[in-house]
């Protein structure tokens, strides 16, 4: 039997986008948890500090993009990436990886240091430790490490900095509406892929891991009814985060 290895953290949104890729796809796979501050540890063997690391019998790989086209390769159905719709898919990928993930990592570069974001670094730390535990003091220094963290320096370098973080916020709002338009599903397309998967967990999970109180997308009816859409092929914890660490199911954030 294939042996299928997903290397990383949870609090990872790349991690999260290929974890989705595999549930979708209903592939048995275990996820190795990853320790931020020591990677080496368990992804030494790769010469990089970067997740996720996908391994396939023995083989690895990085890039979560990436990811979707070999899972393809090795598991052709229910694919992620049909070679009918490559083109609009890399485009939307394009958008997903340059635009929506990065927004991501914006918070910890420009925005103000607020209790709100204390206490999302201090529980993104206790969600790390419940897979891989960090010692109080790094617990506590979250906040900081969160600001200083190399790669997050690095996306910095690809944003326009210019963009205030609300006018950032609405805008990929607005630009994954119209990216889901008339649906079902991300690019109009009539089955959901790689495109769904890399967007969706990160915008319920902070809801289902106690990061904030509503899904905050959910709001927009159009990216509502999408979110439900994607769910229905998803386990009911499709985040790789711990079950222990939930505090508001999935589905009670979508009624
Ligand atoms: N383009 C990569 C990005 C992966 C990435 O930036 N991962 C971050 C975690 S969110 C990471 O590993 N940072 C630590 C490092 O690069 O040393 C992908 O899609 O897989």
């Amino acid at each position: 039997m294939t042996e299928v290895k997903l290397y990383g953290y949870a609090t990872s949104p790349y991690v999260r986008k290929t974890g989705c890729f595999l549930y979708y796809k209903g592939i048995d796979f275990t996820h190795v948890p990853v320790d931020p501050t020591n990677p080496d540890k368990v992804i030494g063997f790769t010469g990089k500090t970067q997740v996720p690391v996908l391994e396939i019998d023995g083989e690895w790989r990085h890039e979560s993009s990436a990811h979707a086209h070999w899972l393809d390769e090795m598991f052709p159905s229910k694919p992620l990436c049909p070679p009918e719709h490559r083109a609009k898919i890399e485009e939307i990928d394009a958008w997903i990886s340059n635009n929506f993930l990065l927004s991501i990592f914006r918070y910890p570069i420009d925005g103000p240091d607020t209790l709100q974001f204390r206490y999302r670094a201090w529980r993104l730390a206790a969600l790390l430790s419940a897979h891989t535990p960090l010692p109080e003091e790094v617990r506590h220094h979250w906040p900081e490490a969160l600001r200083e963290a190399p790669f997050i320096k690095v996306m910095a370098r690809q944003m326009n900095l210019e963009e205030s973080i609300p006018d950032m916020q609405m805008r990929i709002g607005i630009e994954l509406a119209a990216h889901i338009g008339e649906g079902p599903y991300l690019g109009r397309l009539s089955a959901p892929t790689m495109l769904d998967f890399a967007v969706f967990p990160q915008v319920v999970w902070g809801y289902m891991f106690g990061l904030e109180e509503q899904i905050t997308a959910a709001a927009h009816p159009t990216i509502k009814a999408w979110l439900k859409r994607v769910a229905s092929h998803l386990p009911p914890n499709p985040t790789l985060v711990a079950d222990s660490m939930m505090v508001q199911s999935l589905e009670g954030g979508l009624k």
